[in-house]
């Protein structure tokens, strides 16, 4: 995954806001303490952090909740907002004008990853159905000519280039010449990376792009420089007002945090990131989903719907009951449905990004199953529901002629009851060892 130590460690920080019995200002300092340091060590620039964590600190405990939604969910939307909010804009795809030549230009420090970025994007608008081909104009790197070219081949994207000539600026000419007249519609120019810092990239950036007139012109930095690559982009962005940015390398990278950051800071659209060497290892750049899969979590939207169809209001006292081994059939009765309220409980975890098992049988809680337990229960005496241990053969056979089921019915749900009061007494002690219950399952002891 991308950036996958900083999605670790944001993500383990969210996990120990779902694992809290209480929410106040103590543990919104730790969960800002813990999004810190996550931020720090993926190299994301000093005053950003304090930046990103100041909103969410002004805004996690913030009175006003909107209708109809818990802390917990205004909290994640905090600070998933924040993330969002530091990496940049909407996304913004290339504009390709269909049945046109749609130049874009790629310029680059040595070695960013120009080339690769090059046949990438080739690959991915060449399924997607725009005839796309690719320019070889850098005249100054031995190989680049063949790397491209077998880029090229392996997405079967028609390639321009020349070996003997020298001048970019006539390569790039040619080239464009030749892909017009075999109408393609998106040109991908690749440039030579002689250059090792700003104000020479941007003079040769200039000289090609006064002779082709590129429709965009695309900055590839490399992600591991971390939050250093803000310099160039802002040279960047302050010397083209058709300049995009790409940042690449973000696979494995402890650093990528603080290179996305620090570009997003400079306004500068970042369309793409690259995430590996192969040659699919792109992808668009969606601020929003981004911070989510870095929290942990892809789909805000079905995560907080869920976490808001399964809040319950907790009755502290049944829950002190329930930990304590105080559990009665009604009880029971009463967490189930409130389970079975959650949907596929498995889904709610995985949203939540928690690889909790429950107790099989527990999470299969079905329609039936509690209409019958609820009909056998009602043929049941106060003194029985409450204590179910009293209740022996010739009370099981007595409870299933009242309530019209059989032995093995009401045993079963003897016997579920059973498992469920285990299961309560073992969170209960896991709890008192201090790790935490059913991290956000509300209506079990946990929360
Ligand atoms: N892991 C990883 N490696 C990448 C990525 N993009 C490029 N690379 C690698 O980075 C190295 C340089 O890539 P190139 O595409 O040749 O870079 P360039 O900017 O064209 O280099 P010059 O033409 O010499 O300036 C190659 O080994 C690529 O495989 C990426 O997203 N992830
Ligand atoms: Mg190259």
């Amino acid at each position: 995954m991308v950036l996958e130590g900083l999605g670790k460690s944001l993500h383990s920080a969210l996990k120990k806001l779902f694992g809290a019995n209480i929410i106040d200002e103590d543990l919104v300092k730790e969960l800002v303490k813990d999004i810190q340091r996550a931020l720090l060590v993926a190299d994301v620039d000093v005053n950003l952090v304090m930046a990103i964590t100041q909103r969410v600190e002004e805004q996690a405990l913030d009175e006003s909740l909107p209708r109809g939604v818990s802390r917990r969910e205004h909290i994640v939307r905090v600070v998933w907002d924040a993330l969002a909010y530091f990496l940049g804009e909407k996304p913004v795809p290339f504009k390709i004008n269909p049945g046109q030549p749609n130049l874009v230009m790629m310029i680059g420090i040595q070695g960013s990853g120009k080339t690769t970025t090059v046949g990438k994007l080739a690959r991915y608008y060449q399924k997607r159905g725009i005839r796309t081909g690719v320019i070889c104009a850098d005249n100054f790197r031995p190989g680049a000519y063949s790397q491209l070219k077998q880029l090229a081949e392996k997405s079967n994207v028609p390639f321009y280039g020349n070996e003997d000539e020298k001048n970019a600026v006539k390569l790039a000419k040619n080239g464009f010449k030749y892909m017009k007249n075999n109408n393609i519609e998106l040109i991908l120019l690749d440039t030579s990376g002689r250059h090792r810092e700003e104000t020479s990239l941007i003079k040769e950036m200039r000289d090609i792009a006064k002779a082709v007139k590129p429709q965009e012109i695309v900055l590839v930095i490399d992600g591991t420089l971390g939050h250093q690559a803000g310099v160039q982009a802002r040279a960047f962005h302050e010397a083209t007002d058709i300049g995009s940015i790409i940042i690449t390398k973000l696979d494995g990278s402890a650093k990528g945090g603080g290179a996305l950051s620090a570009v997003a800071a400079t306004q500068a659209p970042i369309k793409f990131i690259g995430t590996g060497e192969g040659l699919d290892a792109i992808e668009p750049f969606n601020p929003t989903k981004f911070a989510g899969r870095l929290l942990g979590m892809s789909d805000i939207r079905g995560l907080i719907d869920k976490v808001r169809e399964a809040q319950i209001d907790v009755d502290e006292d049944a829950a002190r009951r329930l930990m304590k081994g105080q559990f009665s059939l009604t009880d029971m009765m009463a967490q189930l449905k409130e389970l079975k309220k959650m949907g596929p409980i498995g889904k709610v975890m995985e949203m939540l990004g928690l690889q909790y098992k429950l107790p099989e049988g527990v999470a299969e809680v079905q329609e039936e199953n509690l209409k019958r337990f609820e009909v056998i229960m009602n043929s049941m005496t106060k003194s029985e529901l409450d204590d179910p241990k009293i209740i022996k053969s010739s009370r099981i056979k007595r409870i299933a002629a009242g309530s019209g089921t059989s032995v093995r019915d009401v045993r079963d749900l003897l016997k579920q009851y059973e498992q469920m009061k285990m299961m309560m007494k073992q969170f209960g002690k896991s709890r008192r060892r201090g790790r935490g219950g059913v991290p956000g399952i509300p209506g079990l002891p946990g929360m």
